[in-house]
Order: structure tokens, then sequence, then C-alpha cells
């Protein structure tokens, strides 16, 4: 593959690895300087760890900073932990996870356009030029995947079309109308377009680019996606803390890995138990250092997401940005079944391997006087059997959890962030 040019700014995507890091001291400098002079809480986080900004010197230095978690944002609930006065902020976005109090992420206009220029360099670098239609369907709201989406396409010159999610049918008429080439979503939305193109047995000949994310998202999904629709599938990363959809990065035209944006953000893999950095190869949990944000730039934050760094070697497409594995998953969502470690995307990857298996399922851990079992429900074409289900699970997983299959259209589709495992206590 040769360089494709398809750059939003040549010159930060393409920088050489010195002049990065030369980069990164500067504005980690800046950033420790601007937060512990503008937030309480940030300057006691900091003397509690005795380190003062003048002690940062170089990117090297960030291992002497405190870190960071949700918790610390759902302490200073709504806004305490911002470091620039109120009439600065001019947007915000927030995410409710599962356990209550929310985070908020507040945003000068300089961080709104930090974020579109992340959002925009993904674009470009999955091949979306000016002009081009861009069917932005994740919810526009305080989820960041609408609104992210849109600042970048704006950066990015192309055609916007807001759908947010939903009405499915009147999105493939619109795709079909307005000749949308790009399709953004969340990674279940992208699979029920999918599905409902199939049984209408239409297609939608302009459209050659998905970009999908906000969900882990296995390599059979991702090759059933991009089968399916006909397009060149790309995996989209960011969260709410580090300002968004696209802030980290996505993979290029070689899908090898997600290219974080490193001039943006300085990448850490930490062994999530000690808290002690791993080699680069081995999985750990993703911490990050926002270098170029004003409201509310994070600190070595925790993410609980699990990956590994891949290269840092120039990629094939020109990017000199290091290139992480695919999520692999939460940390907390982590499930041990029978001594068995595994993650949900794992038995993704398997049901998606067998024949006639369907996009849909659940995983259901039942918990039976202190004892987890599982139970998987999918959907699947006439043919395929539960037992078959329950071999390839055995084969992959080494134990058999139970395996049920429904008819397509059985299971709940989602049009946001599928949830696929229930817990379920008995007795
Ligand atoms: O999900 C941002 C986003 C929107 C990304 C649209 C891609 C597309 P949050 O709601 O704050 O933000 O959730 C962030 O979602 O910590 C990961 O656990 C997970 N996640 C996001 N992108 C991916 C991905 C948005 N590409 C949390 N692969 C993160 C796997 C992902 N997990």
């Amino acid at each position: 593959m040769s360089k494709n040019g398809n750059f939003h700014n040549e010159y930060a995507e393409t920088a050489s690895q010195e002049d990065i890091r030369a980069l990164q001291s500067k504005r980690l400098r800046a950033t420790v300087k601007h937060v512990y002079d503008s937030n309480a809480i940030y300057r006691k986080l900091f003397d509690d760890q005795g380190v003062k900004p003048d002690d940062i010197k170089t990117v090297d230095d960030v291992v002497k900073l405190p870190m960071t978690n949700k918790d610390i944002l759902r302490e200073s609930y709504p806004m305490k932990l911002s470091c620039v006065p109120r009439d600065r902020i001019v947007e915000m976005h927030m995410s409710s996870g599962s356990t209550g109090t929310p985070v908020v992420m507040p945003y000068t206009q300089h961080d709104l356009e930090q974020w579109a220029e992340c959002m925009a360099r993904c674009y470009r670098m999955s091949g979306a030029k000016p002009g081009d239609a861009a069917q932005i369907t994740p919810l526009f709201g305080l989820f960041n995947g609408g609104f992210g989406m849109y600042h970048g396409a704006r950066a990015a010159g192309l055609f916007v079309i807001p759908t947010g999610p939903g009405n499915t049918a009147r999105q493939i008429r619109l795709a079909k109308d307005l000749k949308t080439r790009v399709f953004t979503g969340v990674v279940s939305y992208g699979v029920r377009i999918m599905e409902v193109l199939q049984e209408q047995k239409e297609t939608l000949p302009d459209l050659e680019i998905g970009i999908f994310g906000a969900e882990a998202f296995s390599e059979s999904m991702k090759k059933k996606i991009s089968c399916g629709l006909n397009i060149d599938v790309y995996d989209i990363y960011g969260m709410t803390e580090s300002g968004g959809v696209g802030t980290l990065g996505m993979d290029c035209s070689a899908h090898d890995g997600i290219h974080v944006w490193e001039d943006q953000y300085i990448l850490e893999i930490i062994d999530p138990d000690t808290g002690e950095p791993v080699d680069d190869g081995e999985q750990g949990e993703l911490v990050f250092t926002a270098l170029n944000r004003e409201a509310l730039p994070m600190i070595r934050f925790r993410t609980a997401d699990l990956t590994k760094i891949i290269s840092r070697e120039e990629c094939e497409c020109g990017r000199t940005h290091l290139k992480i594995a695919p999520i692999t998953g939460r940390r907390d969502d982590m499930l041990i079944v029978k001594g068995v470690n595994f993650f949900p995307k794992q038995i993704e990857q398997t049901l998606l391997g067998i024949p006639g298996i369907g996009s849909n399922y659940q995983i259901i851990v039942e918990e039976i006087d202190g004892v987890n079992n599982v139970r998987v429900n999918v959907e699947a074409e006439p043919g395929v059997t539960g037992f078959m289900v329950e071999k390839a699970l055995k084969e992959a997983l080494g134990f058999s959890p139970k395996g049920d299959v429904f008819p397509i259209g059985h299971l709940p589709r989602s049009e946001g962030k599928a949830q696929r495992v229930f817990y379920k206590k008995i007795k």
C-alpha cells in the first residue's frame, strides 16, 4: 500500500518520533502548570504526591504525576475539576456509565477545535474526502458520539447528514438518496443497518466506509459488517474523559492497530493490579494524559480499558503515531467462570465463526449457590443447534457454557451501546 495522501494535518500526523516527543514535553509542562495553578483539587493531588510543576521537564517525568480515575470526576461532579472560569465553557458532554453519578466533561472553544482536529484526522485516515456525504448515526446529546462525529466532519469538509440513531428504514432511504459514502456509528448500530438492509434485500452502492466504535469489537464482527455492507470498516476509539470519540485515534487502512494521536495524548500501559508499566507487546490498562486541552485535561487517567502497544514504527500509511491493539474489553468486564478468565469479545469472536450464526447474542451469567454458570443466547439460521454453539465455545474457552439458539430477530435490538452481559442470582 502506498502513502495515500489522506491526511488532515500531514505535518502533525507524520512528524518524527523525536519531534513528537519534544512537543509532548513542551505540552506536558504547560498542562501540568495549568491544572496546578487553576484547580485546588488537582493542586492537592499533586501536593499529596510531593510533586510540583517545576519537577516536570520532559515527557519521561509523566510517571512522577499522580494517577486519576473516574472516582475523582464523580466526586467533583458537576465541574469542580474544571480548570477554566465558567464563562469560557462552551459545551459539555456526559457519560453516566452503569454506576450512578455521571461524569461531566466541559469544553472551551479550543477544546472543541482539538476534538474536531482529532476526529477530522480519523475521517481523512479512513479515506473520506471533502464533499463526501457522512451519515452520523450516534446519538446527538449528552453522549459524545454524535457531536464529536459532527465537529470532526465539519472540520474535514464533509457533507454532514446528522441522522442520529433509529428509524433504520429511513436511514437507508436517506443513504441511498443522498449517496452516503461514510457511515459512522456505535458497533451495534452498524450491525442493525446491515440486518435491515439484508431483510429489505437492499444495497447501498455509494457506501464505502464505516467508522464504528464505542463497544468492544471482535475481528469477526468487523469482517461480518465489512462483508455485509461491502465497505471498509474502521475501529474508532475515544471516551468522555479524553474529550470524546476519535480523540484517542483509529486504525488506518492497514487495519493492524489503532493510531493514537501522540501529539495530543501521552499513553502509558500499566499492570492493572500493580500500577507498574508493562513492556510493549504486553497487555495492560491504558492510561492517558491529555496534552492539548484547557477545560479539563485529565492527568494519567486510568481508563480501565485493556490493550497493548503493538508498534512504534512508522506505519505503511505514513503515520508515525504509535499503534495499540483493538480494545480487549474493560478490566471490570472480565468474566471468571469455572476458573477460566475471558472477555465477552472472545465469545463474540467464537460465535461468529459458526456458519449460519446471526449477529445478536446475550451472555447470561447465573450465580447459583455462589457458583457462576454461563448461558449464551444467540440467533441463527435454521440448522444451527445449541450443541454446535456449545462445542465451539468449549473448544475456544475450555469449558462448556449452555448454548440456546433462537430464530433471527428474536433477541432485543439496540440503537446505542448494546448490553451483552446479564447477571442473574438464583436463590
Ligand atoms: O463511547 C466514545 C465513542 C463514541 C467511541 C462513538 C467510538 C464511537 P464513552 O461513552 O465515554 O465514549 O465510553 C467510553 O467505551 O472507555 C471503552 O471502554 C469503550 N470504547 C470506546 N470506543 C471503543 C472501541 C464513547 N473502539 C468507553 N473499542 C471506553 C472498544 C471502546 N471499546
